[in-house]
Order: structure tokens, then C-alpha cells, then sequence
């Protein structure tokens, strides 16, 4: 998978040398390319922003060097990429934007600072790219590039090969929707807090069950709303009975807090 990221500070995407991103770069499953917007741009003092029309606090980014940025990342990419732009007024980022981005050819992003990007940018992009305003959440950077770490991040764990033990995928927070369930690891007595006895018991099946109970019960408490997306209709009575404890019924085949 190709990803391309245009930014004013390239060095805050150094982090993308490390870890399980910085070795799928270097197996080649992932060919990322950092471009600095200012090599775009064509006066002495490189300039990339300036005042906005209609007055208003803050610098909004020029257009020309975004244009001139893109059309480099076109001339040696495939054809019609989608083009993520990060920013707080986009559509909220999450696993199932990160399987659907995972599944592409080509990944380019651009990340804003100041106010934004010249509007007229994101409008003339759509010609040759899917353009794709996205958020992290409710909440404000100074700019797209942490932003784009955590995506990038997100979505290159997914593409093949990427992360060595591909079960590790389907078993983690939101994979199915759910939270993920307590782990714990050796020893089994520690400072007086005992491993729960069913993960030392051995019995596959009770282990199973007990996992699936704590997803739920940590589900409800801590995500509720992920609930209301379950199908009710795949729940068994153990489910049932540990969502009824948490405080949530079936009401036409939906999950919804409990009167009272
Ligand atoms: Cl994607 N960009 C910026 N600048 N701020 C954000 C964000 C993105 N997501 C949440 N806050």
C-alpha cells in the first residue's frame, strides 16, 4: 500500500520509522512518502499561509502549494487516490474507516495547520482525488499530523502481513463491536489481587463465556452507546442476563438502558 502525507513539519512523522509501522516500511508492505509542503512553494520566504477573506483570527494555508503538492503526489502514484484531509470538522475516524482505508491502493493525506486549507483546494482535489474530511473526535489539534499518525497507524496494522499474528486482530477492542475483555499475565498472585480463577481453570469454554460477559459488562459501562449497534438477535441468555445486570433490555431487537 502506497500512503503519501504533506505537511509543513515532516519531522513530526519520523515516528512512522518505528515500531511495527517502521518495519512494514522496510519489509516494503507499506511505501509511505513525507513530502514538506514548502518545497512547493516559489517565493524566498516560502510561505504558506496568509490572512483570511472576511477578516477573522488565525492564517488559512495558500492554495497554490497545496496544488502544486498534490499534482507531484499524482504524477508517480496510481490512479484516483483517496485523499484523507484531517481536521476537526470532518467525519469522525474509526475501525470500520480504518478496514475500508486498509483496503486501498493509494492513502494520501494532508495535513492542515492554522485555520485550514484555502476551501477552494479541497473543491479542485475532488477532480482527481476521493476527497475525505476526517476528525479524530471531539476535540482540537493545532494541526493534521498527530492525527494522521494515529491513521495511519490505524489502518496500515490492517493491511496484510503488517502485524505477525493476524488473531490479534480479530480478538481487540471494536472488532466486534465490542470492548475488549481484562487480560492478565503471570504471576497469578499479585500484591493480594488474584488472577479471576476461570482464566487458571483451563475449561475453554467457561473462559470463552466469562470473556464475553466482561466485554459486555465493560461495554455498558464504559461505551454504552457502542450497545446500541449490536443485533440483539445474536445474544444468548448469558449475554442477556449479564446486559440485564448492567442495566440494559432487548426492546425491538435493540438494546436500550432498562426503565428505572
Ligand atoms: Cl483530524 N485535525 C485537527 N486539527 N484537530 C482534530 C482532528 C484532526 N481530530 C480531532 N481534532
Amino acid at each position: 500500500m502506497r500512503i503519501d502525507i504533506v505537511s509543513i513539519f515532516p519531522e513530526y512523522l519520523d515516528a512512522l520509522d518505528l515500531s511495527l509501522i517502521g518495519k512494514a516500511r522496510q519489509e516494503r508492505l507499506l511505501d509511505v512518502r513525507v513530502r514538506d509542503l514548502r518545497d512547493f512553494t516559489t517565493d524566498r520566504h516560502r510561505t504558506v499561509d496568509d490572512t483570511p477573506y472576511g477578516g477573522g483570527a488565525g492564517m488559512v494555508m495558500k492554495a497554490e502549494p497545496w496544488a502544486q503538492a498534490l499534482e507531484s503526489v499524482l504524477e508517480d502514484g496510481p490512479r484516483r487516490p483517496v485523499l484523507v484531509v484531517p481536521s476537526p470538522a470532518g467525519a469522525v475516524f474509526d475501525q470500520t474507516m480504518a478496514h475500508e482505508f486498509a483496503g486501498l491502493d493509494h492513502l494520501v493525506f494532508a495535513c492542515g495547520r492554522y485555520e485550514g486549507i484555502d476551501e477552494r483546494v479541497i473543491d479542485w482535489a475532488r477532480d482527481s482525488f476521493d476527497v475525505r474530511p476526517v476528525s479524530l473526535g471531539d476535540y482540537v489539534l493545532n494541526g493534521g499530523e498527530v492525527a494522521v499518525l494515529a491513521m495511519v497507524e490505524a489502518v496500515g496494522r490492517l493491511v496484510p502481513g503488517v502485524v505477525g499474528n493476524p488473531a490479534s486482530l480479530v480478538e481487540e477492542s471494536h472488532a466486534d463491536g465490542l470492548l475488549e475483555y481484562p487480560v492478565y499475565t503471570k504471576p497469578s498472585s499479585w500484591r493480594d489481587r488474584e488472577v479471576p480463577e476461570v482464566l487458571l481453570s483451563g475449561n475453554h469454554a467457561r473462559i470463552a463465556g466469562w470473556r464475553r460477559s466482561e466485554q459486555f459488562r465493560r461495554t455498558a459501562e464504559r461505551r454504552p452507546d457502542l450497545l446500541a449497534e449490536v443485533d440483539a438477535g445474536t445474544l444468548g441468555p448469558a449475554d442477556l442476563a449479564v446486559l440485564g445486570e448492567a442495566g440494559f433490555d432487548v426492546v425491538d431487537g435493540v438494546l436500550v438502558r432498562s426503565a428505572r
